[in-house]
């Protein structure tokens, strides 16, 4: 049973009244030639869009769902014998490790295939080497459009080498993460009508580039450059990309690294499964040469290993980019 105890400190938030962006979600058809120009102008604008034909089968989906669903069936007892969440495995409500709290639990699992074998909750018990199965098409499928995403990225700023960022995902050092959230539906919303729960409190992620897609259940919700939050309508069909703090980096600022946060549903449970492309921990992210053009780097120079530790210790709203600013 998943309940609040009086203990637990959520955080409440007023509704969006302003429920659609001017000009809607950006949508990227990537078997069009306008795909470059369209994903650039979106990463400039929002960091956020939504694709589709995005070759991942529905099959591999469905298939990653189901499983992903009948774990989080379990008792919780069983569920937790797969826990706590540190770094890889299943967490129950508290988000990182300084004290963030949201209506959700999720399995954060180690995407590189030959770790998963020690990373893979032994709750799956006789069902483990199916779940890897599953998981392993699935994510190998995202990583491939997480890959030409990046490629079309490169392509539209006139990068080149146009592999310049999808290199790093495929690295076999790549530090990726998987995760699937399950956000149980909360009736009892908090002490005001006009106040959602959280389920996951504000925050940008940290990597590369994040590719999600979730069931038909609302609540995600993202933030403009004049800091208002729009609920971005949900679609089972089709996945969302986030741009992560390290292209913001990348790009010198010219990519928009996403501010999103998910609202918990008063009556749908909402599941969505999220594929966080890193690059390996040795990498040293910086502007890319040709995006500086005679202008000064808006950041100190750090590794992906310096920045992952900063951001951990961080609470889940921080802006963790600020500490690498140059001023
Ligand atoms: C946000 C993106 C990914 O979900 C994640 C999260 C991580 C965690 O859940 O442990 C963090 C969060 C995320 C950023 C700040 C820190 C670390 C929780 C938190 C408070 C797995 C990631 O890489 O960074």
């Amino acid at each position: 049973m998943f309940s609040k105890s009086p203990t637990e400190q959520y955080t409440y938030v007023r509704n969006c009244k302003q429920t659609t962006f001017p000009s809607g979600i950006p949508m990227v058809d990537l078997s069009k030639p306008d795909a470059k120009s369209l994903i650039v102008n979106a990463c400039e604008e929002l960091g956020f869009f939504k694709v589709i034909n995005h070759g991942v089968p529905m099959e591999a989906i469905s298939k990653l769902e189901s499983e992903a669903m009948d774990f989080f069936s379990m008792p919780l007892i069983e569920k937790q014998k797969a826990g706590p969440a540190n770094p890889f495995g299943y967490g129950n409500k508290s988000i990182g490790r300084s004290g963030d709290v949201g209506w959700v639990e999720y399995l954060l699992l180690n995407t590189n295939q030959e770790h998963n074998s020690s990373t893979l909750p032994s709750a799956f018990g006789h069902n483990t080497e199916k779940f890897r199965s599953v998981l392993n098409e699935y994510t190998s499928a995202v990583k491939k459009m997480a890959c030409e995403i990046l490629d079309l990225m490169a392509e539209g700023l006139n990068i080149q080498p146009k592999n310049v960022f999808s290199k790093l995902l495929l690295d076999k050092q790549s530090d990726s993460v998987f995760r699937v959230n399950h956000y149980p539906a909360c009736p009892d919303q908090g002490p005001d009508d006009e106040e959602n729960m959280i389920g996951f409190g504000e925050h940008t992620d940290p990597q590369i580039i994040s590719l999600l897609r979730s069931n038909n259940t609302s609540g995600f919700q993202i933030s403009l450059r004049d800091g208002s939050w729009i609920s971005v309508p949900p679609d089972h069909s089709s996945f969302f990309i986030n741009v992560g703090d390290s292209l913001q980096v990348m790009t010198n600022g010219r990519f928009r690294s996403v501010r999103h946060r998910v609202v918990a549903n008063g009556f749908k449970s909402r599941l969505s499964m999220i594929y966080f492309g890193g690059p390996p921990l040795s990498e040293k992210i910086a502007p890319l040469p040709s995006l500086m053009k005679g202008k000064e780097s808006l950041y100190k120079e750090f590794t992906w290993f310096e920045y992952k530790n900063s951001t951990y210790g961080s609470r889940l709203a921080d802006n963790r980019l600020g500490l690498f600013e140059r001023i």
